[in-house]
């Protein structure tokens, strides 16, 4: 859209206006405050999404974005949006914000970092005075994490396609509780927020995000521009096959579950190391044995399987020597194998890139990095609904997923400028 001269003036300078009220204390004691939701000894934090814990912390974000005079509401999927209306409210809305969930042993940032910085942004352009053209959303997404409930970023793949919401409603965590049943109870805990049909039409969607890795870092650059995020899928593989007495069952005549699982892990293992010239990588991550019993012969074991890749083909290529690894499988118990989640790669739009390194060069007074991101984001579901780009800070040591996860708080503070820019100029046009 090309703008008259005297529009494009006020957009930029609103949009530096924006940046330069961007407070660091404010941030910081933000981030702090959302925190202690979830807080652990260890400096981590476990805010599983829609536990109790996690209920709490919306209920707080909802009284941090009122006092900002935002209008909050809520989805059927929980996912909480604080709107700072505009002077077009005919105009789709600008996008901005992340994950209020984390893993069960997470850290202050991952998801927080970007849902607290769309609201610092709506409090700098308080402070500035600015009314912007466009609606500004801040969204705190459901289940991004996909750690209690799988499959990962269920709030926003659900916003972009509602059909997909009835699926996920079967879902169940390692207690036996339904996602449809959590989330029922997470929207009856706020009856005093309107509900809010979706999707909704948005001119375009920014994510700021820790990067969860050590490119950033290695390379001494404060501000990474988002390219896109690569390939996904997950799987659980469970092996069948019978329970028996540690003591008196003879090794050859045995349907141990642990041996065969093993067995598929070490090969998968191989044939990750065969790819790693393509950077496939392969995470084992959750087991879950049964009867789970030291002098019992495991009769029953699923582990999943999370296999990531740049390059399409070989994340293909590897679900098809996983798949054929089972079906050759020679053992007198059974094996199988469940695809639960699949995203191919994303990639942003040019124009979203050029006006994200626009922010980030002038909040950081140097070329930001482009980079591609190895953790799947909720952006990469708005990707197929509007104009979407993610901006990255560096993680200490390239941590994450982790209690020692970790940024500089300098480095945070960029990160939010650079974000004000960009929503502020995408919501002035
Ligand atoms: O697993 C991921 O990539 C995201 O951090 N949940
Ligand atoms: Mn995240
Ligand atoms: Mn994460």
């Amino acid at each position: 859209m090309n703008l008259p001269e005297d529009a494009l003036n006020q957009t930029n300078t609103h949009a530096e206006l924006a940046q330069d009220h961007i407070n660091n204390d404010r941030l910081q004691e933000a981030i702090a405050a959302l925190a202690r939701f979830g807080g652990r000894a260890d400096g981590g934090v476990a805010r599983e999404t829609l536990t109790a814990i996690d209920l709490a912390s919306r209920r707080y974000l909802i009284e941090q974005a009122r006092a900002l005079g935002c209008e909050v509401s809520i989805d059927d999927c929980a996912n909480l949006f604080f709107r700072r209306p505009g002077n077009r409210p005919e105009l789709p809305s600008v996008l901005t914000g992340s994950h209020g969930d984390t893993q069960p042993v997470g850290g202050k940032l991952d998801g927080a970092y970007g849902v607290l910085a769309g609201l610092e942004v709506i409090a700098a352009l308080n402070d500035a005075g600015i009314t912007t053209e466009r609606a500004i959303d801040v969204v705190a997404w459901t289940n991004e994490e996909g750690s209690r409930f799988g499959p990962g970023a269920m709030g926003s793949s659900a916003y972009v396609e509602s059909s997909r919401l009835a699926q996920y409603r079967t879902a169940r965590d390692a207690d036996g509780i339904f996602f449809g049943d959590a989330l029922d109870n997470a929207l009856a805990e706020v009856t005093d927020v309107p509900r809010r049909t979706m999707p909704q039409p948005h001119a375009a969607c920014i994510e700021l995000h820790i990067e969860q890795g050590p490119v950033l870092e290695r390379a001494a650059i404060a501000l990474g521009v988002v390219t896109g995020i690569q390939s996904v899928r997950w799987f659980t593989v469970t092996c069948t096959g019978t329970a028996a007495h540690a003591g008196t069952t003879p090794m050859d005549e045995r349907g141990d579950a642990m041996a065969a699982a093993v067995g598929v892990a070490q090969q998968l293992y191989q044939q990750a190391s065969r790819e790693s010239v393509h950077q496939l990588r392969l995470t084992l991550g959750r087991w879950q044995v049964g009867p789970n019993s030291i002098n019992t012969i495991p009769g029953r074991v699923s582990f999943s399987v999370d296999m990531r890749c740049g390059d399409e083909a070989v994340v293909e290529r590897f679900e098809h020597t996983l798949r054929a690894l089972l079906h050759n499988a020679t053992w007198r118990g059974s094996m199988s194998v469940e695809r639960i989640f699949m995203r191919p790669p994303t990639r942003f739009p040019e124009s979203m890139l050029t006006l994200i390194e626009q922010g980030c060069t002038r909040a950081g007074n140097a070329a930001p990095l482009r980079l591609t991101s190895g953790a799947f984001h909720d952006a990469m579901y708005l990707a197929e609904h509007c104009p979407t780009a993610m901006i990255f800070v560096p993680s200490k040591n390239g941590i994450s997923h982790n209690a020692a996860e970790a940024t500089d708080p300098h480095d945070l503070f960029l990160g939010v400028q650079a974000l004000a820019y960009a929503v502020t100029a995408l919501a002035s046009r």
